[in-house]
């Protein structure tokens, strides 16, 4: 008698035979339509359009906090709130966009993007993606359930010791912060595995390494840096769980602890940090730059090796953030270099940008306009970074508000103006619909007005020697007037994000009443664009093969002699349908990624209050994890399966291998004709 397969149950079926039925728990969910497919799911796509409506809710979360420190400090004594709200609200205000905003914002676009541009079908591990962004969106909903349990995580979000040991905050808000971002960990490091292994192994063929769009490229930075930034945070967080649940003094210097290992640790973590955070936004604006300067990037090889440089270069300049911490005059010399230093890399990505608007067609849509915001904001945060480099007048400017003004320059002028260059570029691709151009414009200066008015003045207040992190201040030292331009230009700001929120569904309902704008609708050069929009299940039928960078675009234009591009096609004749039968295997839907991830937070509520509830959350993870290992590799009669007999083994997405070295003339003969 055959073994049954696991997950099966060898049932009599009367005449003496056996047959065998999936144990009802382990058949896979068959559809990938309706609300409940969400929750299922392990498509990229909808793996990466949840990353970033979970940011967004957290954003909100995160600029009312923001909003709240602003209206504080709008003038002298204030009493909005006491000194510990205000503590917890900048704790939570830093951590949540950080976290829960910029962090999972680079996931959202790595996720739906980094597969569409290299060729693939979807990530290698797409279960194992999907319980990454349920540990995300868990940990981030842990950490925030504080507000509602005693108040929220009170000690900088850097946490230095011995200010977050349970003498100094004694209630859990620091717990809710540690076990939340240990959550939130676990998604990032499987997430970088993933994506690492998706970028090396399933590139469609003919896309060797310098094919790839630079989006491509610095999210395999990112989450190199993701894999060896986090363990080291990760192992500095169970060091202060053992401190601050059975008193272990790891940071404790009466017991013979160090406070200052705490700080080498956070920031060995914590400078990498700042680079994965920007990477992602600095590879979209590569991306989209050339397509509206009509020019393809200038210097590719330089930006994808400033951005590896960059990568590894910030290994090195950890200390800066502890120059007046007692780290020695060498340490200081030392840290001090390497931070001018890992400067050139970064010059030349803003220098290679700038030749490629030299003498460009610009095209001043949205995304390009952001872009533009990105280069000249990025610009000023990194001229302040440089001051900073420079120790003797860190000592002047370190914990003040210049420093404040510096961080929100490069992580929203930076980051979050490259992100929303990324939004209104891909939006159409994602949902089949363009955002409204004018209000787009509209939304960027007023985005662009209200960041310069809230954080410009900030380094006035700085160097006028007003510090962070304090609730309040007294009449007489000058900081009126520009701690009020800076609440205005706050609220300015937070105008311009419900404007952006304003344009989604506006767009959304005039989409209704209008045609498709097809899948190319900027005259883009890399492959996500040859294909419909919103982008099929499939992505790809047939997997392409790359012949050069810019693919897509020299499938449409030749060049004369002097460059110029010159139309050999057109677009529709060059890109993918959706039309007809797509024979293509896609892996199914799955349960268990989520249950598995949300046995994690149960354990941590089990970790503050009873070991009973750790109990109940560890038996949840260990049924998730059996139940995933059992479940079998496909549903042969789920819908969305359309089986493709010359596909191998069923389950997990099948790589397309990408020789790395060219293609043989037939292979590039064969495709090109198709
Ligand atoms: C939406 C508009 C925003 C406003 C008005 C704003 C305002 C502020 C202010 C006034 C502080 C200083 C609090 C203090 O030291 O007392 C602060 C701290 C901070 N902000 Fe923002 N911010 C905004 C967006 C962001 C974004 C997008 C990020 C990105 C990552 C961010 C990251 C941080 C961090 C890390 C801190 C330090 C918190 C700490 O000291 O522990 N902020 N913010
Ligand atoms: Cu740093």
């Amino acid at each position: 008698m055959a073994t049954p397969d696991p997950g099966q149950l060898a049932l009599p079926s009367g005449n003496g035979a056996v047959e065998h039925r999936p144990l009802g728990v382990f058949t896979r969910p068959s559809s990938s339509k309706g609300w409940r497919s969400w929750f299922t799911s392990v498509d990229h796509k909808k793996i990466g359009v949840m990353y970033g409506a979970a940011a967004l809710f957290f954003f909100i979360i995160g600029g009312l906090e923001a909003l709240l420190i602003r209206v504080q400090l709008w003038a002298p004594r204030g009493t909005l709130l006491t000194a510990d709200e205000y503590n917890q609200v900048f704790t939570m205000h830093g951590t949540t966009m950080i976290f829960l905003v910029v962090m999972p914002i680079g996931a959202a676009f790595a996720n739906y993007l980094m597969p569409l541009q290299i060729g693939a079908r979807d990530v290698a591990f797409p279960r194992i993606n999907a319980f990454s962004f349920w540990c995300f969106l868990f940990g981030g909903i842990f950490l925030n359930t504080a507000w509602f349990l005693g108040g929220g995580a009170d000690g900088g979000w850097f946490m230095y010791a011995p200010n977050s040991s349970v003498v100094f905050s004694p209630g859990h808000g620091i717990d809710f912060w540690n076990i939340g971002l240990l959550i939130t960990g676990i998604a990032s490091l499987t997430g970088a595995v993933n994506l690492i292994v998706t970028v090396l192994n399933m590139r469609a063929p003919g896309m060797t390494l310098m094919k790839m769009p630079v989006f491509t490229w610095m999210t395999l930075v990112t989450q190199f840096l993701l894999l060896f930034a986090i363990p080291v945070l990760t192992a500095a967080q169970v060091l202060l769980l053992f401190d601050r649940a059975f008193d272990a003094n790891f940071f404790n210097v009466e017991a013979g602890g160090d406070p200052l290992l705490w700080q080498h640790l956070f920031w060995i973590f914590g400078h990498p940090e700042v680079y994965l955070m920007i990477l992602p936004a600095f590879g979209l604006v590569s991306d989209i730059l050339p397509v509206f300067s009509r020019k393809p990037i200038f210097g590719y090889p330089f930006i994808v090796f400033s951005g590896i440089a960059i990568g590894f270069m910030g290994w090195g300049v950890w200390a800066h953030h502890m120059f007046v911490s007692g780290i020695g005059p060498v340490s200081v010399l030392v840290f001090s270099l390497t931070t001018m230093f890992i400067a050139v890399p970064t010059g030349v990505k803003i220098l290679n940008w700038t030749a490629t608007m030299a003498r460009g067609k610009l095209k001043l849509d949205t995304p390009m306009l952001f872009c533009i915001g990105l280069i000249t904001m990025f610009t000023i945060g990194g001229i302040s970074g440089v001051t900073h480099s420079v120790a003797p007048a860190d000592t002047q400017q370190t914990d003040t508000y210049y420093i404040v003004a510096h961080f929100h320059y490069v992580l929203f002028g930076g980051a979050f103006f490259g992100f929303m260059a990324g939004f209104y570029f891909y939006w159409p691709k994602v949902f089949g619909y363009l955002m409204n151009e004018t209000l787009g414009k509209v939304n960027f200066w007023l985005m662009f007005v209200g960041f310069n008015l809230t954080f410009g003045p900030m380094h006035v207040l700085g160097l006028q020697g007003m510090s962070r992190r304090i609730y309040t201040y007294d009449a007489g030292y000058g900081f009126e007037f520009w701690n009020q331009v800076a609440t205005i230009g706050a609220f300015v700001l937070a105008g311009s994000i419900a404007l952006f929120i304003f344009n989604i569904f506006y767009s959304r309902a005039k989409a209704k009443s209008m045609a498709n704008p097809g899948p190319d609708p900027w005259d883009a050069r890399t492959i996500e664009w040859m294909i419909p929009s919103p982008v099929p299940e499939y992505n790809f039928d047939p997997i392409p093969t790359i012949t050069r960078r810019d693919d897509f675009w020299y499938r449409k234009y030749g060049e004369t002699e002097d460059h110029m591009p010159v139309r050999i096609a057109a677009t529709d004749e060059v890109c993918q349908s959706a039309e007809g039968e797509h024979d293509v295997h896609l892996p199914s839907p799955s349960y268990w990624p989520i249950v598995t991830a949300f046995g994690l937070p149960i354990v941590g509520y089990g970790l503050l209050y009873t070991h009973w509830l750790s109990l109940i959350g560890g038996l949840i993870v260990v049924a998730g994890i059996y139940g995933w290992a059992l479940e079998p590799p496909d549903d042969p009669e789920a819908e969305h399966d359309h089986h493709d007999d010359d596909h191998g083994p069923v389950g997990e997405v099948e790589p397309d291998r990408a020789e790395d070295e060219d293609l043989s003339e037939s292979e590039k003969e064969v495709e090109t004709v198709g």
